[in-house]
């Protein structure tokens, strides 16, 4: 078993795999095996068949997309949680499950200092829930405010039939939002509009009243807004301190996707981004990008969970407890009925690090991507795309996006760190994300002298 943690941690091999697509089945047998295997061949074979075909996400050569977490505390967690292997989807499907996860959402709700009405323990409505992902929570909330305003219209307009509001329902969210949001509007069966940001690539408040306005003239309702703090391309912060006012303003729903950047609210000098918190109904991010958390572990808290808990609530007798409604029983806040005890690895992470330690981490990630940027603007080939956030640079060979395709080719074919590319409008560029909670100074200076190198190859072609 521990062999397996060495070859996870084995950076010394490519981070990127060779294998192509269909190469596993024919290194295993076409069917299981009538009488069982024995462990030793079981776990040989982990280095023989999975191995070969593993992206290294946790070398401090990965830089693409975000970051996953991954520590000890956690992977130690996650074990715990497969022995005890309990459903916790009601309070009395297993107590500890639900109470720990309601108790570890206020002490992270306090490590980012939210305001308090979004804890449990502040007596009021609020509270939080872990659910699996970002794109569970954008939906989920996005239903607690269709049926929050479905009751709103049917009160005011009771000659409208559920089918002709729903026809009505616009939600909106940047341009630049990942594409889980948009994919919220078609699970949630409501046009989703795309409002154009910034030349930052920020979502502003003027442009988001504009479309609303628009929208309202032509007799739709404006109903769910999604602010994105940390957009995937750029890591950009949607302007949330002019969204939420306009929120307010028109009655709509506001909900932040801080996915990957909301970690780094743990520290008080990067708090600023999300000014205008106490303006949102429900506010999300996955400590299993950024925070030590192992997936899947994404953090959403609601000021009033109600919306959510009545938009979802069917209630089977084989369900029912004699302690409803003193806890909460979280089946009403997901979409699935089953859930893992992931509060246990929160709770390690949070104990075995303490919050300095996190801090650290982030603040270490921000540096490295500080130095990186330094080391391109001190290359005149280079330019640096946007503004560098938090863990993320996103830069450029000055030149035509064929030059800067031809150089993320020439990176990803060498095979020694691994990037992903975004485009905004009609410019193509590259995005080094600092991921490894392993990464160095070293290993920064070794990836730009890989980007160099590439540069020096494509461009003496
Ligand atoms: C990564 C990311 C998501 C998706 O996260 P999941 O937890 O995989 O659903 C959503 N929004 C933003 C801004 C992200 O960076
Ligand atoms: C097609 C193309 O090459 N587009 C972009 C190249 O890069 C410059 C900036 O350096 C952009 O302005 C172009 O749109």
């Amino acid at each position: 078993m521990l062999k397996a943690f060495c070859f996870i941690l084995n950076f010394k091999t490519r981070v990127l795999p060779t294998v192509t697509p269909g190469y596993l089945r024919p290194l295993i047998p076409d069917s299981a095996p009538e009488k069982p295997d024995n462990w030793t061949d079981v776990m040989s074979d982990i280095e023989r068949v999975i191995m070969p075909g593993v992206t290294h996400w946790h070398s401090p050569k990965f830089h693409a997309y975000f970051p996953t977490a991954n520590s000890y505390p956690a992977i130690v967690a996650d074990m715990l949680s497969g022995a005890i292997a309990c459903i916790g989807f009601t309070w009395i499907a297993s107590p500890a499950c639900t109470e720990l996860e309601v108790v570890m959402l206020d002490w992270l709700g306090k490590m980012l200092d939210l305001p308090s009405e979004f804890l449990a323990s502040s007596g009021g409505k609020g509270g939080g829930v872990i659910q699996g992902t970002a794109s569970e929570a954008t939906l989920v909330a996005l239903l607690g405010a269709k049926a929050k305003t479905m009751q709103r219209i049917k009160m005011e307009q009771p000659e409208l039939s559920d089918d002709v509001i729903v026809s009505k329902l616009v939600a909106y969210c940047s341009e630049q939002a990942h594409s889980s949001v948009e994919r919220a509007g078609l699970l949630g069966g409501v046009h989703m509009r795309k409002v154009k940001a910034d030349s930052s690539h920020k979502l502003r408040g003027e442009a988001l009243e504009d479309a609303i306005k628009k929208d309202l003239a032509a007799g739709l309702i404006p109903f769910y807004v999604v602010a994105t703090l940390g957009t995937t391309s750029t890591c950009a912060f949607d302007r949330l301190d002019e969204i939420g006012p306009v929120g307010n303003r028109y009655k709509v729903w506001v909900h932040v996707d801080a996915a990957y950047a909301g970690s780094a609210f743990i520290c008080p000098e990067y708090r600023y981004l999300m000014k205008g918190i106490e303006l949102a109904e429900s506010f999300n991010f996955n400590p299993h990008k950024w925070m030590l958390v192992n997936f899947d572990c994404s953090a959403m808290w609601l000021k009033d969970p109600n919306w959510v808990v009545d938009a979802f609530n069917v209630d089977p007798l084989y369900l029912k407890h004699d302690q409803q409604g003193s806890a909460p029983d979280y089946r009403h806040w997901q979409i699935p009925l089953g859930r893992r005890f992931r509060a246990l690895k929160l709770w390690f992470v949070l104990r075995l690090y303490g919050v300095e330690n996190l801090q650290t981490h982030i603040q270490r990630h921000i540096g490295f991507a500080k130095d990186f940027e330094k080391l391109c603007m001190a290359d005149s080939r280079f330019e640096i795309f946007t503004e560098v956030q938090m863990g993320l640079v996103c830069f450029r060979l000055k030149g035509t996006n064929e030059v800067n395709e031809s150089l993320l080719k020439k990176i990803n074919g060498r095979g020694n760190i691994h990037l992903v590319p975004s485009k905004i409008g009609d410019t193509f560029f590259l995005r080094m994300a600092v991921c490894s909670r392993f990464t160095k100074s070293e290993d920064m200076q070794y990836s730009w002298e890989e980007v160099s190198k590439s540069a020096d190859e494509v461009l003496s072609a």
